[in-house]
């Protein structure tokens, strides 16, 4: 009996091992501002792998950096929209780039700027070599709104890997957040035959950190293999 018992547990201490294998998390131990850059000529060319966060102008984009990176005031949360107009690098436990890319869709920017925006924007996410993926900002509290939507449909023409992030979800009711979800979804559906890989997010709540640190860790560790 004895013998069995021992068995059993050590048996089942093994499957322990493994799960807690698999399930190992990455920590962010170390977040370092790399540099702000006006175009992707001059951004770090040292070919880490790279992840670009973009969304419209108050989706919640900074709050979200913040959260991932565990870091108060890493990406600067503000209320006044359209502050920052270049690409800001952060390097994360010295292995990848953790990219905060200007918002879009904010009112008060001339034509000009606007243009500058789409220059700078466009060119960096479809030049850039080392990115691994854009996480696209979308709140979850609105209707699709069509500016997501025809830079999502952008980035799929351009074959440019990315993500949805459904920001701010703990101001939803469950079902009220899943018919929001599921609009966007159909709009996409209206272009594609597929739709992106999805992560619902909370930065009052904290939901979606764990899933998104591990999918980012997932493909660093893919990259540094293949390296
Ligand atoms: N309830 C809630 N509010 C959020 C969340 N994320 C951001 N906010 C709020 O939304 C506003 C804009 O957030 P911010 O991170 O500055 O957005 P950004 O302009 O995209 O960088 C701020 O007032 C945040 O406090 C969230 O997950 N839940
Ligand atoms: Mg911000």
């Amino acid at each position: 009996m004895q013998q069995i018992l021992s068995i059993f547990f050590n048996h089942n201490f093994g499957l322990l091992l493994l799960f807690s294998a698999k399930q190992q998390r990455m920590e962010v131990k170390q977040v370092a501002f790399a540099g702000s850059y006006p175009t992707e000529t001059q951004c770090p060319r040292d070919g880490k792998p790279e992840y670009a966060f973009i969304g419209r102008s108050n989706v919640g984009k900074s709050s979200l950096i913040n959260l991932l990176t565990e870091r108060k005031n890493l990406a600067h949360t503000s209320k006044t929209p359209g502050k920052t107009q270049l690409l800001n690098f952060f390097l994360v436990n010295g292995d990848w780039y953790l990219v905060d890319l200007p918002g879009y869709g904010y009112a008060r920017i001339s034509k000009g700027k606007r243009r500058q925006w789409e220059i700078m924007i466009q060119g960096y996410l479809s030049k850039r070599a080392s990115l691994q993926c854009a996480f696209i900002l979308v709140d979850a509290n609105i209707p699709p709104q069509q500016l997501d939507i025809e830079f999502i449909n952008w980035l799929g023409e351009k074959q440019i890997p990315f993500v949805i992030v459904f920001t701010k979800s703990d101001r939803l009711k469950p079902e009220e957040l899943e018919a929001n979800i599921n609009q966007v979804q159909q709009a996409l559906l209206e272009h594609w035959n597929e739709l992106p890989q999805q992560f619902i997010t909370s930065a009052v709540g904290r939901e979606g950190r764990e899933d998104i640190l591990q999918f980012i860790d997932g493909i660093n560790k893919k990259f540094y293999e293949t390296y």
